[in-house]
């Protein structure tokens, strides 16, 4: 579909004519035309050729015309002799937090800035500061916005978003005339990176609650203030980040979650659905003609979709709809099923606790096992454990397991997996062990041909029991290796190896699809937080949820396994 792009066009024609100060009205109808395309489920090039198009009020002869034009040729003549009025990077400063159109116009017009480079200089020089209605104040800010969008790359992590979240539900909840309070978009999905924070509450006095929300102590900078919504760049202990909260009266409650919940393309099929039964579907309710039949309640809404409930973990798109009206989705795992954690590290490499400690914390979080898995004497920054330290940490873990009660310890490693494929430790040593999880650590750059024939090598010895990490990505700072992950994924089914999905929210490795691969494929997942203390042992959730978006269910979880059954487990891949 065009849509997309279609309505982004429209949108930066509008944002250009704002910036040369072209007629207003004419500027409004480009932004409605824009987000008439952008909403509707349909198909704009359809909605064209059957003139539905030309019904909808707010589209009129000379949008029209645009839009025929690009759908022949993939561009508007109008966008791009617009292009051809302003400096090539001018645009690039509407990403600016709290700039907006009308910002770039005065720099642009008042002190010829032409990119943001300019721009910084202009706030240096003073100058902006001294342009009429701007001031030292708003100076600061755009600094600050500048600031944040070159250290971003735009989304954040997971834990990142979630801890602003708290912030202002926390702050919400104490507010009065406040009800129920939910969070939404792409951090209620656990999707691996957030681009901003959605919070619905539900209350009547909505313009208070916006006042409340933007006038909070945390707030940064205010992006808008409506009277059901408010916009703000929030500062957390990690990073600015920018939160949405919208004010949803309580019998829309249950909608509201629903559309902004998304994703996009999942609510584009619901709509389809709700057009085919002749039914409305939007963020205030599901209407047969004027009347509501669902809104206050969100799973309501599915199922007079005549669909099962469908997980937020599942709403990409990628089937999801077509399982549940066929009532087939997947009982997927949550964090009570889990029974183990399978990658801690204690103080003898680079943790900051004992496998005592550990324990204690495993059995506290209601866990029957905790696998001990220290990194080996290549990882040398990381303190690796000698051939003898881990000799030695193996008679440690056994005489620790005959005092604790509840809770075992298996004795594990992370051992890299080195140049050629071989292992850190040989095969004597690594016998002894009840859990072997094999782990790159070095050549992360190394070519497709090298880094997947290392861990194909890695899976044949009989005592790997799992690879951690498969990809070695850090969301936002490294790229995964260039591996073959359907290559490896197969060898793993064939070699009765599993693969670890790293709970901790710079890696989430494997990511979602890749959990859902290898499910497809018979591999076996085993959820790791990769804790160096014991409070990393709380990151588990994580790698659930990214589990469960790869639609995962207990089944395919070795942490769910008893005691008995995981020694089963990993002992028949052994000789
Ligand atoms: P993000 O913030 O980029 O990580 O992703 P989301 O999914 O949180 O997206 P966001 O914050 O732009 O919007 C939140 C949800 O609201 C989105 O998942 C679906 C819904 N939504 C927003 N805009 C539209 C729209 O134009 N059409 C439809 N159908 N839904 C929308
Ligand atoms: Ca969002
Ligand atoms: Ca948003």
């Amino acid at each position: 579909m065009k849509n997309a792009i279609l309505s982004e066009l429209f949108n930066q024609m509008a944002d250009i004519m704002e910036i040369l100060g072209e007629d207003r009205f004419r500027i409004s109808t480009y932004r409605k035309v824009a987000r008439i395309i952008g909403d509707t489920p349909a198909d704009i090039e359809v909605l064209l050729a059957t003139g539905e198009l030309a019904k909808i009020p707010g589209v009129g002869k000379s949008s029209l015309a645009k839009i025929e034009q690009f759908i022949k040729t993939g561009t508007i003549t109008a966008h791009k002799q617009l292009l051809t009025k302003i400096p090539p990077k001018l645009l690039e400063l509407l990403a600016i937090p709290g700039i907006g159109p009308k910002g770039v116009k005065a720099v642009y017009e008042e002190l010829k800035v032409k990119s943001i480079a300019d721009l910084k200089r202009a706030i240096k020089a003073g100058s902006f500061a001294r342009l009429p209605g701007f001031g030292d104040k708003k100076a600061a800010v755009i600094a600050r916005g500048i600031a944040f969008l070159e250290k971003s790359t735009g989304r954040i992590r997971l834990d990142q978003a979630l801890e602003a979240a708290y912030l202002v539900t926390d702050f919400l909840r104490e507010l009065s005339g406040t009800g129920r309070i939910q969070t939404a978009g792409s951090l209620r999905r656990r999707a691996e990176t957030i681009g901003d924070v959605d919070i619905l509450v539900a209350a009547g006095k909505g313009k208070q609650i916006v006042q409340a929300f933007t006038g909070a102590g945390f707030v940064q900078e205010v992006l808008a203030a409506g009277p059901t919504k408010g916009s703000a760049i929030i500062q957390t202990e990690t990073a600015p980040i920018h939160v949405d909260v919208r004010v949803v009266p309580a019998e829309s409650f249950g909608a509201a979650a629903q559309y902004f919940t998304g994703s996009k393309q999942h609510n584009v099929r619901l709509r389809e659905i709700a057009v085919k039964a002749k039914l409305k579907l939007n963020e205030y309710g599901l209407f047969k003609a004027d009347k509501m039949i669902a809104g206050p309640v969100e799973e309501e809404i599915y199922q007079k979709l005549c669909l099962d409930y469908i997980d937020p973990l599942l709403r990409e798109d990628r089937g999801e709809v077509e399982a549940a009206k066929s009532r087939c989705l997947p009982k997927l795992i949550t964090v009570e099923d889990i029974k183990a954690d399978f990658h801690v590290h204690t103080n003898a490499s680079d943790g900051n606790c004992d496998a005592s400690d550990l324990a204690q914390a495993a059995k506290d979080a209601g866990y029957k096992y905790i696998c001990i898995t220290d990194h080996s004497r290549s990882s040398a920054i990381a303190n690796g454990l000698s051939p003898e330290r881990l000799a030695q940490q193996i008679k440690q873990i056994r005489k620790l397991n005959e005092k604790l009660k509840g809770v075992t310890l298996l004795a594990g490693s992370e051992v890299d997996i080195l140049a050629n494929g071989s292992l850190d430790f040989d095969d004597k040593l690594l016998a002894e062990l009840d859990f072997v999880i094999a782990a790159i650590h070095s050549g992360l750059a190394g070519s497709r041909e090298k880094v997947t024939t290392r861990t194909l090598k890695a899976m044949d010895n009989p005592y790997v029991n799992c690879i951690a990490h498969p990809t070695g990505r850090l969301i936002g700072q490294r790229e995964p290796m260039d591996i073959d992950i359907a290559a490896v994924i197969k060898h793993a089914a064939q070699t009765h190896t599993a693969f670890e999905v790293n709970a901790n929210p710079w890696r989430l490795d494997l990511k979602d699809t890749h959990c859902r691969m290898a499910i497809e494929t018979g591999v076996k997942l085993a959820i790791g937080t990769d804790a160096h203390s014991v409070a990393g042992l709380a990151l588990m959730g994580f790698g659930v949820a990214t589990a469960a978006r790869g639609w995962a269910t207990k089944a395919d979880i070795l942490n769910t396994l008893s005691v008995a059954k995981i020694r089963s487990w990993l002992k028949s891949k052994r000789p």
